[in-house]
């Protein structure tokens, strides 16, 4: 996972949607209005109701640290289903909820199709 932060924007006013796309990691987006003449604050453009984690972070799948999201990564992570250790943890608790589920390799799925979408 990596943490993203987001300082303030002063543009037209208006309604936007912002996107931070990042290689390996699964865009978030979020909706701010800007008032003529003022800075927007996006806060955490990674939050959870943005699409990334509980803890703020965008939503990866790349724990083979390669240049894509591969067969590899599946793997790592399918040999940690059910795992709590904090080595299984570490390697492929992508969404830091502390256990690897199903959760974890739909993410590596999702980042993986998209990687290929684009
Ligand atoms: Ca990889
Ligand atoms: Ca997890």
């Amino acid at each position: 996972m990596q943490r993203q932060r987001f300082k303030r924007f002063i543009h037209s006013a208006g309604a936007y949607t912002v996107t931070a796309n990042l290689k390996h990691y699964i865009p978030v987006k979020a909706a701010v209005i800007v008032q003529d003449g003022k800075a927007a604050d996006l806060g955490n453009l990674a939050a959870s109701g943005n699409g990334g984690s509980k803890e703020g972070l965008m939503r990866g799948g790349n724990v083979y640290p390669d240049a894509e999201i591969n067969i590899y990564d599946a793997v790592i992570v399918g040999a940690s289903l059910n795992k709590t250790t904090p080595e299984a943890l570490a390697a492929a608790d992508i969404n830091g909820d502390g256990s690897v589920n199903q959760a974890d390799l739909d993410l590596v799925e999702k980042n993986f199709l998209a990687q290929i979408a684009n």
